[in-house]
């Protein structure tokens, strides 16, 4: 009997004599790595066997895709299976489009069943706060809402927005936990940051009011660098939020930056020359790196996207997360400095556009090695991720289809890393799996929309097309 799972197990096999499906008994062995598991289903035993907590997690996972295709009654079966690398993320973005909490349950439940270990939650952008914060309750009172909706041009005027209330955040911490998914959260800085300047207009450097923004785009409203104020409201949140956020990982954001308004400033400027600083990335560097320190303080190990690395002066703790190719080759400095490496290159990550852009079959080709990154233990890429950004996501329907089965695949790419096979291996299992979507409440993209052929494609750039255009320049927004 053929079985289809989904990441492929290092090991397995199947043999053709059934038994009654029934309680495994569960055991912890210091002998394995955390994450690997083994499961052993004879007739006269049925245990799983796992280096930690989480790979049981992983065990009961692939026991339930097994049950998904034999009912209740199972063939002999023997799995022996580990991780290639060991942060494997999938991105939801609450910002742009508020996700309502249930919704996120259901993803993160879903992301279980295909061994995701890692939740980046966006949390913070210029079109809105997501969180309650008692340290600064102008964020979520004011920074969560917005006046309208007019990503691509979309025309809605109604004020909208929301945010998830610290009850709520500690239920989702303890469910995707029980999942063994953590919550990596990201407070997005000093770029993408008009939520947290409309509350604050003095933490940018012009002091003037700013806009929650209602449109997707690059914003020159950053946080002030040169000013004393912006790093203790940032080390008030970061203690704020690791309080609620008790994982290992916290993403400090760090992309798009624009240097307009600094370079503008007498602060950034003095601040700049004080430091002995060369230009305004190097500036970013440098609060960047007072960040991934003070979180170092507290514990945690900071991410950054791979733009807080432009100045090439990133403290070697900072894992890079890397979305754009590595031109200047600041990634690779930074490995050569110690730096570890996510590896969630657009191409190949990114499930906010359509499949007619990143089909199927380019998550897939996500790669979890790279010889531009050697380095002492082999490879610096420690971890995959997957991303819906929502600036076009308006629907629980749509964020389902854009992310399933793409991050199904990007789970594969991560978990099996050099061992991954062929595509069509890999779909082969998926269209036997596909109907455990539905059970699980999720409308997933069907077969025939993958990897859609050159009509297809065409058909749908045109229909996503119209996304990219931007307000006009007289239009509020
Ligand atoms: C780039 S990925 C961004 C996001 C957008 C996304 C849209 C990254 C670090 N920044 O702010 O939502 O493109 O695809």
């Amino acid at each position: 009997m053929i079985l289809n799972i989904i990441p492929k197990p290092w090991r397995l096999t199947v043999l053709d004599a059934k038994v009654p499906d029934g309680p495994f008994k569960e055991i912890i062995r210091d002998d394995l790595p955390a994450e690997a598991y083994r499961i052993t289903l004879t007739d006269r035993e049925k245990t799983v066997e796992a280096g930690s907590q989480a790979g049981l997690i992983h065990a009961r996972a692939t026991l339930e895709q097994v049950r998904f295709q034999c009912g209740d009654v199972l063939p002999l079966l023997f799995v022996e299976d580990v991780p290639s690398v060991s942060y494997r993320s999938f991105m939801l973005d609450s910002c742009r489009h508020f996700i309502p909490f249930e919704e996120l349950k259901k993803m993160i439940r879903m992301a279980w069943l295909f061994k995701f270990n890692h939740f980046h939650w966006h949390i913070s952008d210029d079109q809105g706060w997501r969180i309650e914060s008692e340290t600064y309750p102008a964020l979520h009172e004011q920074g969560a809402y917005r006046e309208g909706d007019n990503f691509g041009g979309f025309g809605d005027k109604s004020v909208q927005g929301g945010y998830y209330t610290k009850e709520q955040v500690r239920e989702l911490v303890d469910y995707a936990a029980s999942l063994g998914i953590e919550i990596t959260p990201e407070v997005d800085m000093p770029g993408h940051t008009s939520d947290i300047l409309h509350c604050f207009p003095e933490l940018g450097c012009r002091k003037e009011p700013v806009r929650v923004k209602t449109c997707q785009g690059v914003f020159k409203d950053v946080l002030c660098a040169g000013n004393e104020k912006t790093y203790a409201f940032a080390y008030n949140i970061l203690d704020e939020l690791c309080d609620l956020f008790p994982g290992e990982y916290f993403h400090i954001g760090g992309d798009e930056a624009p240097k307009d308004h600094w370079e503008a400033c007498p602060a950034c400027r003095a601040r700049m020359k004080a430091l002995g600083l060369k230009n305004m990335q190097e500036l970013q560097g440098y609060f960047e790196n007072c960040m991934v320190d003070y979180l170092a303080k507290k514990g945690r190990k900071a991410i950054v996207w791979n733009d807080a690395a432009y100045g090439r002066n990133l403290d070697s703790r900072a894992v890079i997360q890397q979305w754009v190719p590595d031109k200047k080759k600041c990634v690779k400095a930074h490995v050569k400095g110690g730096g570890a490496v996510i590896n969630s290159i657009f191409k190949n990550s990114y499930c906010d556009y359509p499949y007619a852009l990143n089909s199927l079959r380019a998550i897939y080709r996500l790669e979890t090695e790279s010889k531009a990154y050697a380095c002492e233990e082999g490879n610096a890429i420690i971890g995959t991720e997957c991303l819906v950004w929502t600036e076009f996501v308006r629907s629980a329907e749509r964020l389902e289809e854009y992310a399933w089965p793409r991050f199904a695949a990007s789970a594969e790419a991560g978990w099996c890393g050099s061992k991954k096979g062929k595509y069509t291996d890999f779909t082969n299992r998926l269209s036997a799996l596909f109907g455990i979507f539905a059970e699980y409440g999720i409308h997933a993209m069907p077969s025939k929309d993958w990897t859609p052929g050159p009509f297809k494609r065409l058909m749908l750039l045109f229909e996503f097309a119209p996304n990219m255009l931007k307000p006009g320049k007289n239009e509020r927004y």
